[in-house]
C-alpha cells in the first residue's frame, strides 16, 4: 500500500503555540518508522514538516471575526494541493497537523481527487470533543479551527479569492456525508446548524448509552459501504486523562481504546483514502506530551491498517 504523508507545522487556526512542534514529535517518536517497518506500508514523505512561513501575509487583520484569514486561508490552499497530488495518484493521505484548521486544505483536497478519480462524493468522518462547524458569525472565539467543517460543507462561503474564495464546489462536502463522533462541548450557533441540516452526529451520550460498537455500526451504515472515507480525527476526542497535551480539552471523552477501535474500525471497511491527526501540542504539559503522541501514533497505526490480532 502506498502511503503519502504532509506534516504541517501550523498554529494560526487558534491562539496557543506549540501545536505547529506536533509532527516533528510524532516523527521522533518513530511513527513513520512504526507505518514502514510494522505495516510495511510504502511511505512517501518528503521528510520535512512544512511551516509555511513564505505565506504569511504582510498584515493579516481580523475579516468577519475570523483571526489571522490570509494566513490561515493560504496555508489551507497549499495544504489542499499537496494532499490532491498525493490522492490523485492514487496514494492514501495522512496528514499531521498542526490545529483543525488544516482540514480545510486536507479534506478539499481528497474531496477534489475522489471527485477526478471516481466520479464519487466524499464521506467524512469527523471525531472531536467540537463540532468545529461555527461560521464567522455564530463563531464567539473568532479562531478559524473552530469553523472548518462550515467552509467545507459550504455553510460558511467567502467571495473573497485570499479568505477561502478559492474553495469550489469540487473541494466541497455535503452536509450528509458527513458524521460525527465524540462530540461534548458544542456552540449554541452550532447545535442550531446541526439540527437544522440534520446532521448525523453521535455525542459521548451516544456513546455511553449504545456503547462504541454499535455507535460505528450506526456511523459507518449512514455512510454505507463502498463509499470513500477521510478520517479526521482531532485528539481532544480522547479524555483528557489519555491525551492532555491539546489545546482545547474538553473532560468526559473517549477513552484510549475507544479511540482506537473507531480507527481500527475505520480501518476494516477498506474505504479509508485519507487521514488527519490534529491538535496535539507536545508544550502543553508539565511532564512532557508523551502520553498524547503515543495515543496519537496508536491511533494513527490502528488507522492505517495494524490489528490486534
Ligand atoms: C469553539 C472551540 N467551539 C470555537 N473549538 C475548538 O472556538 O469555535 N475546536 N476548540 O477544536
Ligand atoms: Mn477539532
Ligand atoms: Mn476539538
Ligand atoms: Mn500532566
Amino acid at each position: 500500500h502506498d502511503l503519502g504523508v504532509v506534516a504541517v507545522g501550523f498554529s494560526g487556526g487558534q491562539p496557543k503555540a506549540g501545536v505547529d512542534a506536533a509532527p516533528m514529535a510524532l516523527i521522533e517518536a518513530g511513527l513513520i518508522q512504526q507505518l514502514e517497518e510494522d505495516l510495511e506500508l510504502n511511505v512517501d514523505y518528503d521528510g520535512q514538516v512544512h511551516a509555511y512561513s513564505e505565506l504569511i501575509p504582510a498584515d493579516d487583520p481580523p475579516f468577519r471575526n475570523m483571526k489571522q484569514p490570509k494566513f490561515v486561508s493560504a496555508v489551507t490552499k497549499e495544504v489542499s494541493e499537496q494532499v490532491y497530488s498525493h490522492a490523485k495518484k492514487g496514494k492514501m493521505v495522512m496528514t499531521l497537523g498542526g490545529d483543525h484548521s488544516i482540514a480545510i486544505g486536507t479534506i478539499s483536497g481528497t474531496a477534489r481527487a475522489i471527485r477526478e478519480r471516481f466520479g464519487r462524493e466524499l464521506a467524512v468522518i469527523w471525531v472531536d470533543a467540537h463540532a468545529d462547524i461555527n461560521t464567522p458569525e455564530t463563531s464567539d472565539s473568532g479562531n478559524i479551527h473552530g469553523m472548518p467543517v462550515a467552509f467545507l460543507t459550504g455553510l460558511a462561503t467567502e467571495k473573497r479569492e485570499d479568505v477561502f474564495g478559492w474553495l469550489k464546489e469540487h473541494h466541497m462536502l455535503s452536509v450528509n456525508k458527513l458524521v460525527y463522533i465524540g462530540l461534548r462541548d458544542i456552540d449554541k450557533g452550532e447545535k442550531k446548524i446541526l439540527k437544522e441540516h440534520g446532521i448525523k452526529a453521535f455525542s459521548m451520550h451516544d456513546i455511553d448509552r449504545h456503547g462504541i460498537g454499535k455507535v460505528m455500526d450506526m456511523a459507518l451504515g449512514w455512510i454505507g459501504s463502498d463509499t470513500p472515507i477521510h478520517l479526521s480525527f482531532d485528539v481532544d476526542a480522547l479524555d483528557p486523562m489519555w491525551a492532555p497535551s491539546t489545546g482545547t480539552p474538553v473532560r468526559g471523552g473517549l477513552t484510549l481504546r475507544e479511540g482506537d477501535f473507531i480507527a481500527e474500525c475505520v480501518a476494516a471497511t477498506g474505504s479509508l483514502i485519507a487521514l488527519d491527526l490534529v491538535e496535539v501540542n507536545p508544550s502543553l504539559d508539565e511532564h512532557g506530551a508523551s502520553d498524547t503522541v503515543r495515543a496519537g501514533c496508536s491511533i494513527v497505526r490502528c488507522a492505517l491498517g495494524d490489528t490486534l490480532l
